[in-house]
């Protein structure tokens, strides 16, 4: 059964990080009751929910997909770019012990989000954004190498986290709101969509897609090439430049 770690959202939700955004309002209950919808989505569909310890001094905490990349049955905990995130990483690490996943850490004075980290079949493309820096990048090239993944680095420049401008389809189909997205040529196979709360996807298997319900027009063109698309709100977590992908790691071994 596939397992989802994920964090409950802080009270403080509205204090995060904010890089490319305006400060607007965040309505931090509907923010929890967003966020219990999410995890819904899977429930229903059999996966296995694991809840890190909630952490509510850490505002971002919620976005656990900066913390924790899985490689096969393997773990990278990562070393968060922004120095206000770094204290969510201890109860992540004991989140991941406790579940029995094997995990190697990215250290000082590397840094690594999660959120620049997208996984196309065997490539690994990362983001070179404002919070993963080149020593970063060498540590897990070192861990990659040996496992048979190859590395390819992308620019990032106009959003937080390279999965803030792309995603991927079940088919390995890169899809990205072209206006956010550095370089497409980096990608084999690039599709352009119509909103920007369309490029996150989640994949729930070969066929099924989650996405924020704030890109009717992206869904409906995912439908088109004949995916089956959940849809759900995720507007508190989008005003703080999170999405669908960054409120959970998929453990799939
Ligand atoms: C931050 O700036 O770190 C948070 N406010 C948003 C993190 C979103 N995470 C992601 O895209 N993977």
């Amino acid at each position: 059964m596939p397992r989802l770690l994920v964090r409950r959202p802080s009270m403080t939700l509205a204090d995060g990080e904010l890089t490319h955004l305006d400060r607007v309002p965040v309505d931090p209950e509907l923010a929890q009751r967003q966020w219990e919808a999410y995890i819904d989505v899977f429930r229903a569909r059999g996966w296995d929910v694991v809840e890190v310890d909630p952490a509510d001094a850490q505002p971002d905490g919620v976005f656990v997909e900066d913390a924790v990349v899985m490689f096969d049955e393997l773990a990278v905990l990562c070393r968060a770019g922004a120095v206000s995130r770094r204290g969510e990483s201890e109860s992540v690490e004991a989140a991941v012990a406790a579940s029995g996943i094997p995990f190697v850490r990215i250290e000082d004075p590397g840094t690594l989000d999660g959120g620049d980290v997208l996984k196309v079949g065997r490539t690994v493309y990362v983001g070179t954004s404002s919070r993963t820096n080149t020593q970063g990048i060498a540590q897990l090239r070192d861990v990659l190498d040996a496992r048979g993944w190859s590395l390819v680095e992308v620019p990032v420049t106009k959003v937080l986290h390279l999965k803030s401008a792309v995603t991927a389809l079940p088919d390995g189909t890169v899809v990205g709101f072209a206006p956010l997205v550095d370089d497409p040529s980096v990608f084999p196979d690039f599709l352009a969509i119509p909103e920007e709360h369309g490029t996150a996807v989640v994949v729930l298997d070969d066929s099924t897609v989650l996405m924020s319900a704030d890109a009717p027009a992206t869904a409906a063109l995912y439908r088109s090439r004949g995916l089956e698309v959940v849809t759900t709100p995720v507007t508190e977590f989008e005003k703080l430049e999170g999405c669908v992908t960054c409120l959970s790691v998929r453990v799939r071994v």
